[in-house]
């Protein structure tokens, strides 16, 4: 699987995620024979993130010692080397791993110096590794991706995340809507950006959503020819909570909306 052009970074976040893969698949398998309270299930989902996010630190700690990590679960750890810190969300779609359904990744960012240099998005059961590098593209096991070039609104998949809990975003959803813009809520934001920057999508527009959601398919959308800003348009930066990408074509058009 690990291929040549792929920098050393990618090739020890694609192992750290592959090995705690497995062991979601395993946990996903045994959801479905647990016919339990709903207390018990979310327990188990959440020892399923805690292990995950485990594995994950302590594989991408043995080859950089001194990075800090920003962590969905354990929070944030500074590391000695101030520059360089992983981001790591264990499970981006949580609900649809709850609820049976194959839709769900793990996601892990590198950011330098608070811009994001490399990003890597693993859906365990579909087995589609995501990978992109400041300057180096976005790749589907091992396919250069490029994003969609659709122009007309119309003919647009959207994907969509939390836009009606911002109440000033709810008119411009139903303009759209009524302009019949397809939009998808499918639950990984991670994942919308992946398909983002592989043209399946052609842009993600979303709110209420952090760092750990979203920063590895940031990279990807943008290595793939695509446009992040935030919602207003203004420059996206990792403080930022709410996102717009696009394949570029349509991104003015949704924002003037
Ligand atoms: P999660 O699966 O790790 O919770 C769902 O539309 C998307 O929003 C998912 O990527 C989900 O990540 C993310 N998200 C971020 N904050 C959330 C929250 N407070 N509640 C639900 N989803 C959240
Ligand atoms: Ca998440």
């Amino acid at each position: 699987m690990i291929t040549n052009n792929q920098p050393p970074i990618i090739n020890i976040m694609e192992k750290a995620a592959r090995t705690a893969g497995k062991k979601l698949i395993r946990d996903f398998g045994e959801l479905e024979k647990l016919q339990v309270s709903s207390k018990t299930l979310g327990n188990f989902v959440t020892n399923a993130d805690v292990r995950t996010e485990k594995i994950l630190k302590e594989s991408l700690e043995y080859h950089y010692p001194n990075y800090g990590f920003i962590m969905e679960e354990e929070g944030n750890v500074t590391g000695k080397d101030k520059d360089n810190t992983f981001v790591i969300d264990p499970i981006d779609g949580t609900s649809n791993f709850i609820h049976g359904i194959p839709h769900f990744c793990i996601a892990i960012a590198k950011l330098s110096n608070d811009t994001i240099s490399d990003g890597i998005i693993f859906n365990p059961i579909t087995n589609e590794f995501y990978w992109a590098s400041k300057g180096k593209g976005s790749w589907l096991n091992n396919q250069r991706l490029r994003v969609s070039n659709r122009k007309k609104l119309e003919e647009c998949v959207i994907g969509a995340s939390s836009i009606e809990k911002d109440l000033n975003s709810i008119d411009k959803l139903n303009f759209l809507k009524k302009n019949s813009v397809s939009f998808r809520n499918m639950g990984s934001a991670a994942l919308d950006l992946a398909y983002v920057a592989s043209g399946k999508l052609d842009a993600f527009w979303g709110y209420n959503l952090n760092l750990w959601d979203i920063a590895a398919g940031i990279i990807l959308a943008l290595e793939a020819g695509g446009t992040v800003t935030t919602s207003n348009f203004d420059k996206w930066d990792i403080s930022s909570r709410d996102i717009l990408a696009s394949n570029s074509f349509i991104h003015s058009k949704v924002l003037k909306i």
